[in-house]
């Protein structure tokens, strides 16, 4: 998946509001559903999109370039 069209899918999902920006109570939510396993679809989303080797598991490797991706 190219990153714009990443970023433009986390948007759509977080901007709960859909005020154009990501506000600290949708970034928590956000951040929130990056972090722990919460079982929805953007989750499940988050973990495919950084899975890269597919073992459905993430490694430190791909979490490092999650943090990376993401800014986090
Ligand atoms: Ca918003
Ligand atoms: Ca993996």
């Amino acid at each position: 998946m190219e990153i714009n069209q990443w970023v433009d899918e986390l948007f759509e999902v977080f901007d709960v509001d859909k005020d154009g920006v990501i506000n600290r109570r949708e970034f928590v939510e956000l951040i929130d559903c990056l972090l722990q396993d919460k079982g929805i679809r953007m989750c499940e989303t988050i973990f495919h999109r950084f899975d890269s080797n597919h073992d459905n598991s993430i490694s430190k490797a791909e979490l490092k370039e999650m943090v990376i991706e993401l800014a986090l």
